[in-house]
């Protein structure tokens, strides 16, 4: 650990965790919270009745963007909805996370679905790295009560402790990354025999996964059902931003992620800015026009 302001290692991922829980006394609700997340590499909450009215508010504001039976997915909702917007930056989220994992953390992607997304077991460190390692997690947010048929959320308790999860690309080219690395993810997996648990969230409950568990969407047996929800990608202050998929071992891709809500945190290496390549920067500048001027 560097300092208890700024620790290395998530706490949630620290064999300290519980000395850190007693001293910052945690309400007893929180420190189960962070309990399951250090354990199972998931965690769910409520967030009270706001929140349950928040997500109403959010299903409400968001429904029209999926009129087009072809759209599975709705990134960067928040632009558009206010309560998408306020679910990503609840202050008792916020300080929820802070506490958990040690740094303040930031919102800088939204995902809205309106049915199961059916998608492969993956761990969000495949896409989203930080230096220190750890200090990226994904919540995931009920918009209404998940039915059995629906496609549930699915994830692999205790598979955030394999293994770390791609850091670089190693020897997969751009093209074959997902297949290479989907497929140590189900062969590690299988070597553990870690099966896959349903989270069945009722409407305003989040769960809380760590960037290195192994999750994913459950076939859709009802093929009516919904499955409202909104998936917030947070990363943690005062690190270095990057993607694994273009990344070499000695050379991070470094990336300058968007905040929710507005501007971008600038990746910090060491306590001091990081160089963000020009290529990155062009990146985020185009990405940040097409999200205004483009419909999702
Ligand atoms: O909601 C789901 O079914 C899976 C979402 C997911 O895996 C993700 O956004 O990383």
């Amino acid at each position: 650990m560097t300092s208890a302001a700024a620790p290395a290692v998530p706490w949630v991922h620290s064999p300290d965790l519980e000395t850190y829980l007693s001293r910052s006394r945690a309400s007893p609700g929180v420190a189960a919270f962070a309990r399951d997340l250090a354990r199972d590499g998931l965690a769910i909450l409520d967030l009270g009745e706001d929140m349950a009215a928040l997500c109403d508010q959010a299903v409400a504001e968001t429904e029209s963007m999926f009129r087009d039976d072809k759209v599975g997915r709705v990134h960067e909702a928040w632009r558009r909805s206010p309560a998408v917007r306020a679910i990503a930056g609840r202050p008792d989220l916020k300080a929820l996370l802070a506490l958990a994992y040690g740094r303040a953390p930031f919102a800088f992607q939204t995902i809205n679905f309106r049915r199961g997304s059916q998608q492969d077991p993956h761990a969000d460190s495949m896409h989203f790295q930080s230096r220190p390692a750890g200090f990226m997690c994904g919540v995931w947010v009920a918009l209404e009560d998940v039915q059995p048929g629906a496609g549930p959320l699915i994830y692999y308790p205790g598979s955030h402790r394999l293994s770390p999860r791609a850091r670089s690309a190693g020897d997969a080219t751009i093209d074959t990354y997902h297949h290479h690395h989907g497929e140590a993810l189900a062969a590690d997996l299988e070597t553990h025999g870690l099966a896959a648990r349903p989270a069945m969230l009722r409407k305003g409950q989040i769960a809380v996964w760590a960037a290195d568990l192994a999750h994913g969407g459950s076939a859709i047996v009802d093929p009516d059902s919904t499955r409202r929800s909104l998936v917030i990608h947070f990363y943690f202050e005062d690190c270095l931003y990057y993607t694994p998929m273009h990344s070499k071992t000695d050379r991070p891709a470094t990336r300058l992620p968007a905040r929710v809500g507005g501007g971008w945190v600038w990746p910090r290496r060491d306590g001091r800015r990081a160089p963000v390549p020009i290529k990155a920067f062009g990146a985020a500048v185009i990405n940040r026009l097409l999200r205004r001027t483009r419909a999702f």
